[in-house]
């Protein structure tokens, strides 16, 4: 049997907007207040990235108990509730959001039905810190559906006011199933304008709805905990072809591409491009002699940093990349 020939590379892949303002929050409060720069939750869900950060002083706790007085705490890509909020500016610290944009867009979208009366159906993962934080906006009224048969058993106290909200990184094929199952049960609920799915992970599920087809494997690079980076190697796999998602180039297994000429290679939102690059040097080892990007749209979202952390008189840190 033959092996491994070529690599195609899909785009976009990898590091998103709001990944790459949520690390640059971190590096820039290291360089301007210096170690240790307290962080609630992984500031994205990367190995690699939080061990890096970790080595320049990051200290990543769970708890707010853990972080002493007149600390700097700065909050996850993924936003926190509206208790983890209230609890961390009671207690004083001197706090830095890396809540992505379009994850408080969401929050905000919540906030604002609730005045108006509305509960809300919301569509994730149960135990995701980014559900967590937007059912944490309200005390009562948000109740999360995870599939089509949650759907059937949801229970709102009314059905004149409701309105659908989504975690940010769903698979957008799901999400559109189980939004259509509760269009069906509460014909009168009202939905986003725009999706709260992000861009970076509809482009880069389009990405390997277009690369699949073409490879005889997909390896995502991404950690377990990333919901977008598993919705990639689980939407490969659904398109038919064998995919594996791996941490860093270590977990690759040689015997993954036996028999498979050609590989796919993407990357979740929190992995970085560094990473991507090792995993091409181990399959090139394997014998792969050619690597081709496919055509793809081209990502120019930038989102502007936190003030305090703008302007600064200090260098810009290194940024991993
Ligand atoms: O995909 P999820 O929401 O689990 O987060 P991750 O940190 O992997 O990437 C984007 C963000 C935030
Ligand atoms: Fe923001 Fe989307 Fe990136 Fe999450 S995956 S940080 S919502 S751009």
């Amino acid at each position: 049997m033959g092996g491994v020939n070529q690599i195609v590379l899909a785009e976009p892949r990898g590091f998103c907007a709001g990944v790459d303002r949520a690390i640059e929050i971190v590096e820039r409060a290291l360089a301007k207040f210096g170690a240790p720069i307290y962080v609630r939750h992984e500031i994205v869900h990367n190995t690699y990235v939080v061990n890096e950060l970790k080595a320049k002083g990051a200290v990543f706790i769970e708890d707010l108990a853990e972080v002493p007085p007149g600390a700097t705490l700065v909050f996850s890509a993924h936003g926190v509730s509206k208790a983890v909020e209230a609890e961390a500016q009671a207690r004083g610290f001197s706090i830095f959001d890396a809540t992505c944009p379009l994850v408080t867009k969401v929050h905000v979208e919540v906030a604002k039905l609730a005045r108006e009366g509305y509960e809300f159906i919301m569509i994730g993962h149960k135990g995701h810190p980014e559900v967590e934080g937007t059912m944490g906006q309200l005390d009562h009224g948000i109740h999360l559906v995870e599939d089509v048969e949650d759907v059937a058993k949801v229970q709102p106290a009314q059905t004149e006011k409701l309105a659908v909200v989504t975690q940010t990184t769903l698979s957008v094929d799901d999400a559109a199933e189980i939004a259509a199952a509760v269009r069906t049960r509460f014909p009168k609920v009202r939905e986003p304008k725009q999706q709260d799915i992000c861009y970076a992970t509809q482009n880069r599920q389009d990405a390997v709805k277009l690369l699949s087809p073409q490879v005889d494997i997909v390896i995502v690079v991404g950690s377990p905990t990333s919901s977008n980076s598993n919705r990639l190697r689980e939407l490969a796999e659904r398109l038919g072809t064998p995919a594996h998602m791996v941490d860093s180039a270590a977990e690759l297994k040689a015997e993954w591409f036996e028999g498979r000429a050609r590989v796919g290679l993407t990357a979740g939102a929190s992995a970085p491009e560094v990473l991507v690059a090792e995993v091409i040097e181990r399959i090139r080892a394997l014998g792969a002699v050619s690597v081709r990007s496919m055509p793809g749209i081209e990502e120019k979202t930038k989102f502007p940093l936190p003030k305090g952390l703008r302007l600064d008189d200090i260098p810009p840190p290194q940024h991993i990349s």
